[in-house]
C-alpha cells in the first residue's frame, strides 16, 4: 500500500481522458503479470467527494474527503469522456490556505503485488491524460465524479467467503441516493479476480442504470484462472438520466466456487449534473 501526493497540471482546464500504465525506473512498461495493480485511485483535493464527503482521510489538512475522479487496476479500466465533455481541474489554491500561496495537489492510493521474482521492484504508474486547458475550451461541459461502491467509505475491500455451490453467486449491494439529478456520460465498473459483474439499478424508476461486465482471457473464467482483462464500459452523450432523490442500488456479483480475498466492488460514473 502506497499514499502520495501527485503534481497535477499546472493550468486550469477539463480531462478529457484518463488512462494508467506501470513502468519501470528506464520507462519501459511493465507487463500486467509481472506486477499486479491491486488498485490505484486518483483523489483531487479541489473538489469533495460526493458519496462519502465525511471520511477523514486528509487528516487536519481538508475538512471533506478530496474528489475520488480515477481509478484503476488489472483490468486497466480507462476513461475517456464523450466529445465536449471533461472533468474540470482548477489549479486555484485551496481556500482556507490561500494564505500559504500553493498550489493544490493530488493525492494517490494505491496496492500492488509483485507476482514474480526477476522483475523490477521499483515501479512507476504513469497516469495518462487528455487535457484541453481552459483557454481551449470554449463551449466544454464539466462532469461530477460519482463513486459507487459496495464498501464505501471503508477501504472498498471485502471477502467472498467459499467455497459455495458454483451455480451460485455470490452478490454485495449498497443503496445510495442521488442528492443531484442528470445524466452519466461515462460508467464503468473496477472488480477484482472472480468478479462477474457490477449492475446499477435505478430503484425508483425499476431501471437498470448500468452493467459493467468482466471479460476474462476465455469465455469460461475458470478455464482462464480467473485472470480480469478488462471491465465493460459506457460512454456516450446525451448519457443515461437519474433524477435528485433517485435511489440507486449497486450490485457486485462474483464468483462463489471459491474463497476470494481482499476484492472490491466499484463503478465510477461522470455525471453532468442538472442546471
Ligand atoms: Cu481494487
Amino acid at each position: 500500500m502506497f499514499s502520495g501526493l501527485v503534481v497535477p497540471p499546472d493550468a486550469p482546464g477539463y480531462i478529457t481522458s484518463l488512462r494508467a500504465t506501470l513502468e519501470d525506473k528506464h520507462r519501459g512498461f511493465v507487463p500486467r503479470h509481472a506486477v499486479h495493480l491491486h488498485h490505484a485511485v486518483w483523489l483531487n483535493t479541489r473538489k469533495e467527494d460526493m458519496t462519502c464527503p465525511d471520511f477523514p482521510i486528509a487528516g487536519d489538512y481538508l475538512d471533506y474527503t478530496p474528489d475520488r475522479f480515477f481509478a484503476t487496476g488489472k483490468e486497466r479500466t480507462r476513461v475517456e469522456f464523450p466529445e465536449g465533455y471533461g472533468y474540470h481541474w482548477d489549479n486555484k489554491p485551496i481556500d482556507r490556505y490561500a494564505y500559504l500561496d500553493v498550489p493544490p495537489l493530488w493525492a494517490m492510493n494505491t496496492h500492488l503485488h509483485w507476482m514474480h521474482g526477476g522483475y523490477p521492484k521499483e515501479v512507476y504508474i504513469r497516469l495518462h491524460l487528455g487535457f484541453t486547458p481552459d483557454a481551449d475550451a470554449a463551449g466544454m461541459t464539466d462532469v461530477r465524479p460519482v463513486w459507487f461502491d459496495v464498501d464505501n467509505c471503508s477501504d472498498s475491500e471485502f471477502d467472498v467467503p467459499g467455497p459455495k455451490d458454483p451455480q451460485n453467486d455470490y452478490e454485495r449491494t449498497w443503496d445510495y441516493t442521488m442528492p443531484e439529478g442528470g445524466r452519466f456520460v461515462t460508467l464503468g465498473g473496477h472488480l477484482h479476480d472472480g468478479g462477474r459483474r457490477i449492475e446499477l439499478f435505478n430503484k425508483t424508476t425499476g431501471e437498470m442504470v448500468y452493467v459493467s461486465d468482466a471479460v476474462y482471457g476465455s469465455k469460461n473464467p475458470a478455464n482462464s484462472d480467473w485472470d480480469l482483462r478488462k471491465m465493460t464500459a459506457y460512454s456516450a452523450a446525451p448519457g443515461i438520466e437519474v433524477a435528485a432523490g433517485n435511489e440507486l442500488r449497486l450490485t457486485a456479483v462474483y464468483d462463489h466456487s471459491q474463497n476470494w480475498t481482499d476484492v472490491m466492488g466499484i463503478m465510477i460514473g461522470a455525471l453532468v449534473v442538472d442546471e
